[in-house]
């Protein structure tokens, strides 16, 4: 080895600044001390290892085995003739929306394909092969049955009767999984939105005949030599993206609902602090809560409870991280440990016994991270492994899901006695209300005599409500943790902004305490303060899990049906955004939103930067098509103020932007009146 060279490996790894890369207190004191015990993170590695700049502009080909061709933006820009192209002539524009539409199928074929799951569990649950799981909402059944075709009701004798409900669920469980695959037809669920969106769809042609298909075109066309028009290639990025949110991710949510109960808001905390010190600590991870799910119920039994004193300690905690964790904390209050960018970090407490994994935003790291402690690291899922050697494997079947939840839950337990390392938690955490959904949403808005979305659309037609955001999706180590997320939401909210939060955004609100309905009197403009403080709901409501993205869907086509603010989504004083976006997931959540009618916002970056002409079809010209379209802003607050610039735009052309006004100087008259009157 040279000199020189040697002198550059003798250097310090460059490790990240914790005060730099999270504003969250927990992550910084976490980060610190994995850095202490010569740990390392995902924060330090993207200090190490900067993005390919021409990957992130969207123009690397590597479609085939001419390539990779890459094609970057030169930095003076592109004046005149675009004339770069690869070895088969594809432009900047095919690439980058091949690429584009290839991150959709990605992103589509992982919603779906958990919900195919979820299905094939609802499946046998209605066969009644399992024990573990059981029809546990009965409404949710009946409320989607005819969303699906299924008769609720018999005729017997010329009498109309209620159908037998293991008939109906069986019906319902059949006729959803053949969502993914049947030959002829269109997704059935493309019916619940609003009919003026659903001709529009049907007009361009982008209605999704069956799920897998539309994921299966994307690959074909995107092949090499196969379509090479961006307009037609993101068509069908259109047509699978719809099969993600209006297919595969609703029928997870809703077989998820009927499987394990519809969620209802209540209280519970979220970030590191969870964690005790002295009782089993079991984390599940991922995305699908088959599994964890069981899980909960086997880690409250009185069994387990009396096992973990035994062996020493007070109980059992149990917490969740990414959207696992959304999905136990709507429906059981189990307290999420963290975001996403948290996951190595929940291990490096040292009281992490046992962390249990499925699929989806599994760092892999995690294997080298629990090497270091005495965390047993489980994966479950057949379609989700890990090649390190210290990694268990206890393949999830819903046909023992009961003994293979003890079997994890015990071996959690087994292991609180070799906890070694010094056990450091931060103390930090947040209280959070969540659990809310379509239905809750009705209940809380519409008062206890009447059920609806009217009190909503009131109040945005009075202008209390200026609109509604659905702020959405995961942390990206490229930029700074949870920062664009607080600071978008509190700027939405300041500016009377209703948010919808899912995935990671909804977790970031709950570690800074925004998912309490106090928090109106302190973040929110006086019109949306004061419908929070009527009914009682905090200005950021918590809607689930990615998949739950769905949820938001349909509130929105529940608030065009409850009448007065147009005929179609896009009409809706409303936006969309993901601050700290990471995953393909994200890329098919955005597109199915644009193609939905959102205009949608997306932080940090977009795989688009190095096509502008690509690239400003579907920021502009995608409007015209579906009243949506997509944007980039990294600024934080910009980002925010472009979205109310378009509720703004969308209420005045439902001519409900003199309301606003209106409202605005009620406020002020009230608050000048109330001066004179203790003047007096
Ligand atoms: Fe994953 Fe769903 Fe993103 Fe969080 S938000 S990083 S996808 S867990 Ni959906
Ligand atoms: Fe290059 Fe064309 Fe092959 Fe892509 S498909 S790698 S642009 S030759």
């Amino acid at each position: 080895m040279t000199e020189e060279k040697k002198a550059k490996t003798d250097k310090p790894k460059k490790v990240a600044d914790p005060d730099m890369v999270s504003i969250d207190p927990a992550t910084q004191e976490m980060l610190a001390r994995a850095q202490e015990l010569g740990v390392e993170t995902v924060f330090d590695r993207a200090v190490v290892m900067k993005a390919c700049n021409i990957g992130a502009q969207g123009t690397c080909c590597k479609n085939c085995a001419m390539g990779p061709c890459r094609l970057p933006l030169p930095k003076s820009g592109i004046e005149g003739e675009d004339t770069r192209k690869g070895l088969c002539g594809a432009t900047a524009n095919t690439i980058a929306a091949r690429n584009f539409i290839r991150m959709i199928a990605g992103g589509a074929a992982a919603h779906s394909d958990h919900g195919r799951c979820v299905a094939e569990v609802f499946l046998s649950a209605a066969r009644k092969e399992s024990d573990a799981y059981k029809i546990k909402d009965v409404d949710k059944l009946l409320k989607i049955a005819p969303h699906l075709g299924v008769e609720t009701m018999v005729e017997v004798d010329g009498k109309k009767l209620d159908r037998d409900l293991d008939e109906i669920a069986l019906e319902v469980a059949e006729t959803a999984l053949n969502e993914w695959g049947k030959p002829v037809g269109e997704v059935l669920y493309m019916k619940r939105a609003p009919e003026a969106l659903y001709e529009k769809w049907k007009k361009n042609g982008v209605l999704p005949r069956n799920i897998d298909r539309e994921i299966v075109e994307i690959m074909h066309r995107t092949h090499m030599g196969v379509d090479q028009d961006f307009r037609n290639l993101i068509k069908q990025g259109t047509r699978a993206a719809l099969a993600d949110g209006w297919g595969g991710s609703m029928l997870a949510t809703d077989l998820q609902d009927v499987l394990f109960g519809t969620p209802y808001p209540l209280q519970s905390e979220a970030n590191l602090g969870v964690m005790k010190e002295d009782h089993v600590n079991i984390i599940v991870h991922g995305h699908e809560p088959v599994l964890s799910e069981i899980i909960v119920s086997v880690a409250q039994s009185q069994e387990m409870v009396d096992y973990a004193k035994s062996k020493g300690a007070k109980g059992i905690q149990l917490g969740g991280i990414c959207c696992t964790a959304n999905e136990i904390l709507q429906r059981h209050g189990v307290p999420p440990v963290g975001t996403f960018l948290q996951q190595e970090l929940a291990i490096i407490t040292g009281a992490c016994d046992a962390m249990v994994v499925d699929i989806q935003c599994i760092f892999q790291n995690l294997a080298n991270v629990a090497k270091c402690f005495h965390t047993k690291l489980i994966t479950t899922h057949p379609i989700a492994k890990m090649e390190q050697d210290n990694v268990i494997h206890i393949e999830f079947d819903e046909h023992h899901a009961l003994e293979d939840a003890q079997r994890i839950v015990k071996m959690a337990i087994d292991n609180f006695e070799n906890r070694a390392t010094e056990v450091m938690i931060p103390k930090h955490k947040g209280v959070q209300i969540a659990g809310f959904g379509v239905e809750s949403i009705e209940y809380h808005l519409g008062g206890t005599f009447r059920g609806s979305y009217f009190t909503l659309n009131d109040n945005i037609i009075n202008g209390r409500i200026r609109g509604v955001a659905g702020v959405v999706g995961c942390n990206n180590a490229r930029t700074k943790h949870n920062e664009a997320h607080i600071k978008i939401v509190k700027e939405l909210i300041k500016n009377d902004v209703i948010v919808l939060t899912t995935g990671c955004n909804g977790i970031a609100c709950a570690m800074e305490g925004l998912l309490t309905p106090e928090t109106a009197q302190v973040f929110c403009g006086p019109g949306l303060a004061e419908v929070c403080e009527t009914v009682g709901i905090p200005p950021v409501l918590h809607l689930g899990s990615c998949v739950d993205n769905s949820r938001i869907l349909l509130a929105a086509t529940e608030v065009i049906k409850a009448g007065g603010l147009g005929n179609d989504i896009c009409d809706l004083p409303a936006a969309g955004s993901a601050p700290e976006w990471m995953s393909e997931k994200a890329i098919s959540i955005g597109h199915y939103f644009v193609s939905s009618g959102v205009y949608t916002v997306f932080g940090v970056t977009l795989p688009t930067s190095g096509a502008p002409v690509f690239h400003d079809y579907i920021c502009k010209d995608l409007e015209k098509i579906y009243g949506g379209m997509w944007d980039i802003e990294p600024d934080p607050v910009k980002h925010a103020q472009k979205m109310i610039a378009h509720i703004d735009k969308k209420r005045k052309e439902l001519g409900i932007d003199r309301a606003r006004e209106r409202v605005l100087m009620d406020m002020a008259d009230r608050r000048e009146m109330e001066a004179a009157y203790q003047k007096a």
